[in-house]
């Protein structure tokens, strides 16, 4: 298959990652409408509803807003399908072209800044919280069969779409799923902390273009084989040899309305602020599943956010967050055995998720079925390889562990070493770290690298590695991460990536089924991995150089785990500052828009890290104060 469509391939992956498996069960137990929903300001939402053949009862919504075409190829193949589960277990499923996108009418706006306060209900203001109360109130008054109450769920943007239903919620929505949710669009996605994600450029032909006019076809494929018509088998080689960001705009981007914004915005301004919906999660009725993965390269910190928002807004609220060891949705999906790249986690348990969490947390709020037992977080060990339930997330009663960098790659737990010892590295931004140990070409995000073998990286003279003695008893890391590194550098700007990793040991036996013969013994498992954009150290809204030679505190939140490293296995961590083509390079020469700087402001750097660093890892370090 031709990269490219290999890349739309991944693309629709997205987007039918809840396709049914047998959508022959739709067609023969629902009966399916299409309708335009009328919106305060007169723009219709086209809206597919499908309600069950059998009308002895009365049954709740089920409602999925999408961008990603609410209305698949065929009668009923629609994008972003619940569960089979819930569908055999009957409701009136809903599936909505949100505004400006396919059927439905009106303008795309990434990320919808949601207008406060009901107010706007008469000043006729609309976003995404406006435009759910008035499709919730029309379908609870025209959709007959329904018995009033309405969920709500989605995956990655849907799952945006999700936790924009939440502020000022219509009375009949009982409960509300966010997946994977995008919640602060300057730290999901397209940036981490500042830093672009390059690797995501080719997703621009999904959310840089407005529809002529509204249609069912897809006209993604248009832009995609606009911009990537060549392929592409080395994304490495591919960004290297583009050449600065100025490049991508003057050969591919330059006529996409969200990559100017985006290059117009490289800091954490207005334009961005706006476009966060956690401010707006106060005083939530609806009860709330939140659900992510562990190893979700594109949206694992929206769910962990939404979840401590609510926590911290609405105490008393209905709050639920679900971890497990997924990918960017794969709890959508079963595949039998679950594994994420080369690492197994267990049997089935995604079909665990679906049947035992989300339906019993739909059923009990919207048809009063079973009893509410989920615990406040419900959270897989990705060391341990089983789930743990907790009355807190973070939880209180797991304690923090502190590691410090020594003498010859020592990372010692808990005891601090050396404060006086000096680390260094080159970093060349013409020879940047790879971010995946296999070679990748364009993809719609990259995926696999969440959970991938670190080895080709600790190899290296610009990536310092930490490592410690084979452990004697288990150490878990359970809740926030902060790495609170003090550096120096020769240049006036730097990225620094900081990776946790679970080093196996060496007699670790290969996986039975091994196709790539992945070797295992010795495998350094990526466990969480974060990068920050130097510049940005004091704010994301006014970032500043660094002094040559002066020693300045970094401090790098790694989103959170849940991983118990086991006897027998090392920690390790490593710290370098590029890190491509997952990110952007950093010219290492402050300018004031990376976006537009040219080939000849990339530098070398001489960066030197401090043993008086620490990493404090596990419980509440604090991350909620940053939202
Ligand atoms: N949140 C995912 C995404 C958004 C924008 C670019 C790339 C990925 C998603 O909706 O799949």
């Amino acid at each position: 298959m031709r990269p490219v469509y290999l890349l739309l391939f991944c693309l629709f992956s997205v987007a039918a990652m809840a396709a049914p498996k047998d959508s022959s069960y739709m067609q023969l137990h629902y009966d399916k409408f299409e309708y335009r929903i009328p919106m305060r300001d007169g723009a219709k939402l086209f809206t597919i509803v499908y309600v069950p053949k059998d009308h002895s009862k009365q049954y709740p919504f089920l409602m999925n807003r999408t961008c990603y075409n609410a209305s698949g190829y065929g009668n009923f193949e629609t994008h972003g399908h619940p569960s089979d589960y819930l569908v055999r277990e009957g409701y009136i499923l809903v599936f909505q072209d949100v505004r400006g996108r396919y059927m439905s009418d009106g303008v795309f706006n990434n990320m919808t800044p949601n207008i406060p306060g009901n107010d706007r209900k008469k000043k006729n203001d609309v976003d995404e919280s406006s435009d759910t109360w008035d499709s919730i109130d029309w379908m609870v008054k025209n959709i007959k069969g329904n018995n009033g109450r309405v969920g709500i769920y989605g995956i990655s943007y849907p799952g945006f779409y999700s936790a924009a239903s939440l502020p000022d919620a219509h009375p009949a929505l009982r409960a509300v799923s966010p997946q994977a949710p995008i919640s602060d669009f300057f730290f999901d996605d397209f940036h981490h902390n500042g830093a672009y994600l390059e690797s995501y450029s080719p997703a621009f032909a999904v959310f840089g273009y407005q529809k002529k006019d509204t249609t069912r076809k897809d006209w993604f494929n248009e832009q995609m084989m606009r911009m990537y018509s060549k392929p592409v088998k080395d994304a490495y080689e591919f960004y290297l040899q583009m050449g600065p960001l100025k490049n991508l705009t003057e050969k591919i981007h330059g006529d996409n309305f969200f990559w100017n914004q985006i290059i117009d915005h490289p800091n954490y301004d207005t334009f961005w602020q706006k476009r966060n919906i956690l401010p707006h999660l106060t005083n939530i009725k609806p009860a709330v599943l939140t659900v992510g993965g562990w190893f979700d390269a594109e949206d694992l910190s929206g769910p962990l956010k939404i979840y401590k928002k609510i926590e911290g807004s609405t105490p008393d609220a209905k709050n639920t967050i679900v971890m497990g060891p997924w990918g960017h949705g794969d709890w959508a999906r079963e595949s039998g055995k679950s594994t994420h790249n080369h690492i197994y986690f267990g049997d089935s348990i995604s079909s665990f998720f679906q049947k035992n969490i989300e339906l019993a947390f739909f059923n009990f709020y919207l048809k009063d079925i079973g009893t509410n037992t989920l615990p406040e977080a419900y959270m897989f060990d990705t060391g341990l390889k089983q789930w743990d339930k907790f009355n807190k997330w973070p939880p209180a009663d797991v304690p923090a562990v502190q590691l410090y960098f020594g003498e010859h790659g020592e990372l010692s737990i808990n005891k601090p070493l050396n404060e006086k010892t000096v680390f260094e590295y080159v970093s060349d931004p013409d020879k940047p770290v790879p971010y995946t140990s296999q070679t990748e070409g364009l993809t719609f995000t990259p995926r696999n690298f969440m959970s991938d073998d670190q080895r080709n990286a600790s190899h290296r003279p610009d990536v310092l590695t930490f490592e410690t003695e084979v452990l004697a008893d288990p150490v878990t890391i359970a809740g926030e991460i902060m790495a609170r590194l003090k550096v120096a550098m020769s240049g006036t700007d730097a990225d620094f990536v900081v990776k946790l990793i679970d080093v196996y040991p060496d007699n670790e036996p290969n996986a039975p089924h091994n196709p790539k013969n992945i070797v295992m013994g010795s495998y350094q498992q990526l466990v969480r991995s974060e990068v920050f954009r130097g510049r940005f150290r004091n704010s994301f809204e006014k970032p500043e150089p660094f002094v040559p030679g002066q020693v300045t505190d970094v401090n790098v939140q790694l989103q959170d785990v849940l991983h118990t490293f086991k006897k027998g296995h090392r920690v390790m961590i490593q710290i370098h500052s590029t890190w491509f083509p997952y990110i952007d390079r950093n010219p290492q020469k402050y300018v004031d828009n990376i976006y537009k700087a040219d080939s000849t402001d990339f530098i070398k750097s001489t960066i030197k890290v401090y043993g008086s660093s620490v990493i404090s890892a596990g419980g509440d370090q604090g991350a909620k104060k940053a939202f």
